[in-house]
């Protein structure tokens, strides 16, 4: 995350921290169900076929490096549902859930470090310049080396699909299973690292998530804004796929 603050787990407690065992940190994620975390299918189908032996989750983190067992909950991924119709050239459809499955078998315990995110009701529709925020262990800089050490969060504002589809933006690349946001000034962003990861907005006093952290062209370039897999256009899959029965849970 680029700009923004530090900031603990305990305020986005369904931040999912995604490593594989070679590569290291891979990605970010959303708990939006005891056992379910949604994330972004390119983090698994880039370049060689992830190996699901080879993922772990976790849940209550606060920083990449270090291990808190108190506060933290390790999983390992039993099943990985990556969209019928995420397309790798063009990111559309960039979404995937990942069932988790802890060392006894279960799945997420609520805690203050770790609870599940709602899903906004299908077609809901919030007005360009409404502000969210996103959250992650992304780099704090395009240019930057490494991630970020400790998760961060920032605020972004969503675009209008008509200007991030204007000439100076990303034309025709913005899909209707995509979305923008950025901050009025080009200083926060999403940025390496950061995908999977969600994208909040706060309505009626509750959390929704809005968006999982897909791609964009650097980070907090200007008028080159972070680019968002819809969550509302898949609340149908996800249901199908995790059978959940409520849009709203947690
Ligand atoms: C990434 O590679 C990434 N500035 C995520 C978000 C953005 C750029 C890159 C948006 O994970």
């Amino acid at each position: 995350v680029v700009g923004g603050s530090f900031t603990p787990i305990e305020s986005h407690p369904w931040v999912s921290a995604v490593f594989e065992q070679r590569r290291g940190f891979l990605c970010g994620g959303s708990l939006i169900a005891p056992c379910w975390v949604l994330s972004a299918a390119h983090c698994f189908s880039d370049g060689e076929h992830t190996n699901i032996k080879r993922l772990v989750v976790y849940l209550g983190k606060s920083a990449i490096n270090e291990t808190d067992l108190a506060r933290e909950q390790k999983f390992t991924v039993e099943k990985l549902i990556i969209h019928q119709k995420y397309n790798d050239t063009t990111y559309d459809n960039d979404i995937a859930l990942l069932k988790i499955k802890g060392k006894d078998g279960g799945c997420a315990a609520k805690s203050l470090t770790s609870r599940t995110v709602c899903l906004p009701p299908p077609h809901t529709q919030l007005p360009a310049g409404f502000q969210c925020s996103v959250a992650g262990f992304g780099k704090e800089r395009h240019d930057a080396w490494h991630y970020s050490q400790y998760l961060k969060q920032a605020p972004v504002n969503l675009i209008s699909q008509s200007e991030c589809k204007s000439e100076l933006y990303y034309k025709d690349r913005i899909t209707e299973n995509m979305f923008c946001a950025a901050s009025p000034d080009w200083t926060t962003d999403a940025c390496g690292g950061d995908s999977g990861g969600p994208l909040v907005c706060e309505a009626s006093g509750r959390m929704f998530l809005f968006g999982v952290i897909s791609w964009g062209e650097g980070c907090a370039w200007k008028n080159k804004p972070g680019v968002y897999t819809q969550v509302t256009n898949y609340n149908k899959w996800i249901t199908r796929k995790t059978r959940l029965s409520k849009y709203t849970e947690g």
